[in-house]
């Protein structure tokens, strides 16, 4: 076996996203397209040599060819070892998780989330550092960077060479680089064990508590039937679409009421009873969805009742340390820090905003409007974790999910909350849409819409209160007196055309308006934002895709 040096060229397109870079399994499969990119990584990272990396995916389409290609770049690389998912296999947090426990190096995490799969389907990685959270804005620039100067990569070639067998447990070698492949689901699940009552949560499931775990045909199939099913006693078949498949069986692996449609069916059956309780995660387990019978909770709600309720699970007697949400997620958990009189940050939609605050200890929970929630335990968002917590408070307050959320509306109000989706408007519109947005903002504060006047709008800048670092044009943020809030952005993890996401909320602190359909008290707030974006006349369209 010799490290061969290969000619290369620059691709133009290899900026990471919000998540990494996400690109269609196509573009993937072009000749040196994730050879330049892994090279570009490797180049970007200091003293590499000699270190240990973690490596697995969501098992989404490419993905074992893709950790052939990789490990035997590791290995020309002079890596010393690689701990990878058996089958090739690790979700997210996982991978976060195993980051942390074996003091690796970082690690390479190949998905593209909640993005469809197969030949025709999405792919992706992305870069995690030691501390198992995604790499800084900083590194994955420096990433891109590189990628536009590259002109060679190293890798293994040799008429000798064997691939690495993905499905047998334990050490191999490849060069002179060890490769470990790992239980993919153990150390992850070890680690739940002793953030949460499992006894509690045991005799719940033995008193006859029902509930569906969707899979969706992802990573966390393995995951949930071993903590859920093996340790926790739910009924066998509790977890559905538990089997991992490349082409997520069609669908479009994204924990939400329109896409986790079975799930929805199941808990909002038209006749008949609903089993307690229902969650989903996406493709890299990363994102989590909970319903309960016939009700469902919003991710910024879901983050809310966790951040109250935090000291009460095992992992964090110590209490809230403070509290963090994404800019466009709604302002629920704002309420519950103050109450508990600690600090809230408001960061910019991506998890790697969340890495200084919880590394600096300022925080230890944090989650974002897009089904995502997580705590200090890893450095990612976690959907088995929030799975989890709802769990362990279900069991110690005996209450079902409806009634822990409407008792939290009663303390605290509630804040409506909606975000609609034009999905795949042309690159021009949006442009368009974003520069007369941008022109007109500075103009809003003081205009009044309907009751109430808008007392700030701007396009959303954060400052890292860690490292100071600055990021900019983060999002166009109009908030009103009235305490309700419109957000537009541009998402960061589409591969085609853009997706532009308009988010509402409104408070509502009387008790007895907090049972409204959401579409209809948020309506003239949905009026206000085409009124001011001129969303139908800009990109066409009348309706958005999808509305969560
Ligand atoms: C990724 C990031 C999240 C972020 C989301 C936003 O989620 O990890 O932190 O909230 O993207 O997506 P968009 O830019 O499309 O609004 P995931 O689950 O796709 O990795």
């Amino acid at each position: 076996m010799t490290v061969q040096l290969v000619s290369t060229q620059p691709f133009d397109d290899q900026r990471p996203g919000t998540s990494g870079l996400r690109k269609k399994v196509s573009v993937f499969q072009q000749a040196h397209y994730l050879e330049n990119f892994v090279q570009s990584v490797f180049d970007s990272l200091d003293n590499l040599k000699g270190q240990t990396l973690v490596l697995g995916g969501d098992g989404r389409y490419y993905n074992r060819d893709a950790i052939q290609t990789i490990l035997k770049m590791a290995s020309a690389n002079d890596i010393k070892k690689i701990l990878v998912g058996g089958g090739g296999l690790l979700s997210t947090p996982a991978v976060s998780a195993i980051i942390r426990k074996h003091q690796a190096y970082g690690g390479l995490i190949l998905s593209a989330s909640h993005n469809p799969g197969g030949p025709e389907g999405d792919f992706g990685i992305k870069y995690n550092i030691a501390n198992g959270g995604p790499a800084p804005e900083k590194l994955t620039e420096a990433i891109f960077a590189r990628s536009q100067h590259i002109s060679e990569y190293k890798i293994l070639s040799g008429e000798e060479f064997n691939e690495i067998d993905l499905d047998r447990l334990g050490v191999q070698s490849l060069g002179d680089m060890e490769v470990e492949i790992i239980d993919p689901v153990n150390d992850y699940a070890d680690l739940m064990s002793q953030l949460f009552d499992f006894d509690l949560i045991k005799t719940l499931f033995s008193e006859g508590f029902t509930m569906v775990f969707d899979a969706m045909h992802a990573i966390t199939g393995p995951y949930a039937r071993e903590i859920l099913e093996n340790r926790l006693g739910a009924a066998s078949g509790t977890v559905i679409n538990g089997e991992p498949l490349e082409d997520f069986g069609g669908g479009h692996p994204d924990p939400n009421l329109v896409h986790a449609k079975e799930l929805v069916e199941r808990l909002f059956p038209v006749e008949g009873d609903a089993p307690d309780f229902g969650a989903a995660s996406d493709g890299d387990g990363d994102r989590n969805m909970i319903l309960g019978k016939r009700f469902y909770v919003t991710p910024s709600d879901s983050l809310a009742v966790l951040a109250a309720n935090l000291d009460s699970f095992p992992g964090y007697s110590n209490g809230l340390l403070g509290v963090a949400r994404s800019m466009p997620s709604s302002m629920a958990v704002d309420r519950v820090a103050e109450k508990m009189g600690v600090e809230c940050f408001e960061t910019p939609t991506g998890w790697k905003f969340f890495g200084n605050l919880l590394d600096s200890q300022r925080i230890n929970i944090c989650g974002e409007e897009s089904f995502g929630t997580g705590s200090d335990h890893v450095r990612e968002k976690d959907g088995v974790w929030a799975v989890l917590c709802w769990l362990n408070l279900i069991a110690l307050r005996k209450q079902s999910v409806e009634g822990i959320m409407r008792a939290h509306w009663r303390e605290y109000g509630r804040n409506y909350y909606t975000r609609h989706d034009y999905e795949n408007i042309k690159q021009s519109a949006a442009q368009k849409l974003f520069s007369d947005l941008r022109n007109k903002v500075g103009s809003l504060v003081g205009k009044c819409y309907g009751d109430s006047d808008i007392i700030l709008a701007d396009d959303f800048q954060y400052t890292d209160p860690v490292d100071n670092s600055i990021s900019e044009g983060q999002g166009i943020r109009i908030l009103f007196k009235s305490d309700a809030r419109i957000i537009f952005r541009l998402s960061g993890t589409g591969t085609q055309g853009a997706t532009l996401r308009v988010y509402f909320e409104r408070y509502e602190k009387d008790a007895d308006f907090h049972d409204v359909d959401t579409q209809a008290y948020l309506a003239p707030l949905i009026q206000y934002a085409d009124d001011i974006a001129c969303i139908k006349d800009t990109t066409g369209r009348l309706i958005p895709d999808v509305i969560t």
